[in-house]
């Protein structure tokens, strides 16, 4: 065992090839172990491992900088960085993070979660580097996925022309989470078929090296008309163009020939960065995520004999979405869905089935998907584009001015709302409601059960302006107790009892809410829960009507409290001239970590029992 006496990246340089490759699957067994024990990113980590082993053997981390791009594939880094311990709790409440962070190590040079940032956080190391007088190395980490979004390309656009020293590493494995798409990514795999290109070349000049005194000088100038050979064969000349040096495409599995270039790209003072175009396969060394790499992406717990999760999730709302969506469509050809590399995520893939032409997957594209869709709006179409909450964050701009002020019809399905457990603070769907809620023309709604989603899609579809609709990855079918009894209109709540206390809940809150009444009436104290299924607009009169009535009023959301429901409704309140106490309750003011949603539920403050508290708090301060 290698792995076991690796306690930082120094103990990796003292192996030789032979000990690398054993180790290399060392990491693998360790990374199937505790991936299907906890859950993770599977297939990614799986590919990534020889390329991680290379790159700590040639670079010297911490003072060189590796800059993983979205970092779910830093397993293998965090195993040879002496996280070996903590990596056994991954993505747990005092385990590893499944993602870089650089609080929790030195070797973690910057922290990550979304996509497409690794060359402009590199691109800022390598200036300050320069500003300062360093002389370290700055990696950047990239996959073929993440280079389908934008901010890549203004990043590789700056950085050709910086005169900084970089490395960018492309990690293709002709796969985003589903297989790759795009235009770039039929680039790249034309320049991964040029290998057979690259072998007969290096045979030609291995020939040639053979004819004593001809040989050399021939092979010079056919070096010299490389750049006439690029146009005939694909190349890098897209990458050659931004003005950086590529190289490969190259084995990511092939450790040898990995140090080989990665020492060449190390030692080379050309001002021009370089981009090293790796070819690895995602799910290497395990049979199920071969073959099927998508779906072995990220993973709950699983069986490793089987491939099989050992766990099912619930209903997931983002299907029963795009199910009715599917129907929908049947009888209106304006209805088309868009997703941003997260058709199985979102749900969306089963509206693709459905609806291959009416069905959108622009790659990690969030601000392109948002205003793409808002064209279609703007000449007829009706989209819905399915985003996760923490990744609508990117496309801000193109919601307020591209949709929302022009009014266009168009329909977010917000999935994976309010706290996300194991992906931790840079995946929690937190934000939206503060961020959107400040949009003019926007409708926003949170469905309290799968029934309540089913209605808000249906209402959507007949409405004519833009519409938010957002949920959690699984949701429940509530009993007929608490089941909506009717439909609804934009804008309309729902009394589900009415008491001194008054809780104003949203979403999968109102099921805690109701909880909460319990415990309170078992205290002796009389309370009552409205669903808040809009956010906006606000039910006026049904908060006011309560609010007048009530004791204190209570406000319960799975968003932060800054700018979030609460406060609208505190707003609402005293633009009314309405005095009665209130408590807002949601997520505090800071990144909540990974830990099991229910741990975050708690450590927020939002069970039956700590809202009780709280509630009992605030009117003990008010006697
Ligand atoms: C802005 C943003 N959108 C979506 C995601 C979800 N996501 C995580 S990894 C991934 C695919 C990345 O593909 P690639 O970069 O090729 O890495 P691979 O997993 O294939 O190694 C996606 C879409 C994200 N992390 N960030």
């Amino acid at each position: 065992m290698y792995l076991e006496n690796i306690n930082d990246p120094s103990d990796i340089k003292k192996l030789n090839i032979k000990q690398l490759r054993v180790l290399a699957e060392e990491l693998r067994t360790e990374i199937i172990k505790v991936v299907s024990d906890r859950g993770g990113h599977l297939a990614s980590n799986l590919g990534m491992v020889e390329l991680t082993l290379a790159i700590h053997y040639v670079f010297d981390a911490p003072e060189d900088k590796l800059v993983f791009d979205v970092g779910h594939q830093c397993y293998a880094h965090k195993l040879l960085t002496g996280r070996y311990q903590g990596f056994q709790k991954l993505r747990g409440k005092g385990g590893v993070s499944g993602f870089p962070q650089a609080e929790e190590s030195e070797y973690d040079a910057f922290t990550a979660g979304h996509a497409s940032t690794a060359i402009s956080a590199a691109l800022g190391m390598a200036r300050t580097r320069d500003i300062m007088g360093g002389d370290y190395s700055v990696v950047a980490l990239v996959g073929d996925g993440a280079l389908t979004g934008g901010m890549c390309y203004e990043a590789l656009n700056d950085a050709g022309q910086s005169g900084a020293r970089m490395i960018v590493i492309l990690n293709d494995n002709a796969m985003s989470i589903s297989r790759n798409v795009g235009a770039m990514s039929n680039y790249l795999t034309g320049l991964r078929q040029s290998v057979t290109y690259r072998a007969i070349k290096r045979g030609i000049r291995r020939g040639l090296n053979r004819i004593p005194h001809v040989g050399m000088p021939v092979f010079r100038f056919l070096e010299k008309v490389r750049d006439f050979l690029k146009s005939l064969f694909v190349d890098g000349k897209f990458f050659d163009a931004l003005g950086f040096s590529y190289i490969g495409p190259i084995d990511g599995h092939d450790i040898k020939h990995l140090i080989r270039v990665l020492r060449r790209a190390r030692d080379s003072r050309d001002p021009e960065p370089v981009l090293i175009h790796a070819v690895t396969q995602k799910g290497r060394g395990y049979t199920p995520a071969e073959e099927h790499p998508d779906e072995y992406h990220g993973v709950a717990p699983f069986l490793v004999e089987s491939g099989e999760a050992r766990k099912s999730g619930g209903i997931a709302m983002g299907q029963v979405a795009a199910r009715q969506l599917a129907e929908l469509a049947e009888n209106d050809i304006r209805i088309c869905a868009v997703t941003a590399a997260m058709a199985g995520g979102t749900g969306l893939d089963v509206f693709g089935e459905a609806h291959p032409q009416r069905f959108f997957d622009v790659g990690i594209a969030e601000e392109h998907a948002v205003t793409m869709a808002a064209g279609m709006a703007s000449q007829g179409m009706k989209p819905y584009v399915g985003i996760y909450s923490t990744f609508l964050q990117r496309a801000y701009d193109q919601i307020a001015m591209d949709v929302c002020r022009n009014g266009l019809p168009v329909t977010f399905l917000i999935d994976r709302a309010g706290l996300v457990g194991g992906d931790g603070a840079t995946h929690q769907g937190v934000f939206d409601l503060s961020y959107l809620r400040s949009i003019p023309n926007l409708v926003i709604a949170s469905p309290r059960d799968v029934r309540d989603l089913k209605k808000l899609v249906a209402l959507s579809a007949t409405l004519d302006q833009p519409m938010a609709i957002r949920y959690p990855k699984n949701g429940e079918d509530m009993g007929p107790g608490i089941q909506a009894q009717r439909d609804f209109g934009i804008g309309e709540w729902e009394l589900l009892s009415s008491g001194d206390v008054m809780i104003f809940a949203v979403g999968r809150m109102v099921q805690l809410a109701m909880q909460a009444t319990i415990e309170l009436m078992g205290k002796g104290v009389s309370a009552g829960v409205a669903d808040a299924r809009f956010i906006k607009p606000l039910d006026e009169k049904l908060l006011t009507e309560q609010a007048r009535r009530a004791k204190l009023v209570v406000t319960v959301e799975e968003n932060v409290l800054a700018g979030g429901f609460g406060e609208g409704v505190l707003d609402a309140l005293s633009l009314a001239g309405i005095e009665t106490p209130t408590l807002c309750l949601g997520v505090p003011d800071r990144f909540v970590s990974h830990a099991s949603t229910a741990e975050q539920l708690e450590a927020c403050g939002l069970t039956p029992l700590k809202i009780t508290d709280s509630i009992l708090k605030r009117l003990g301060e008010l006697k």
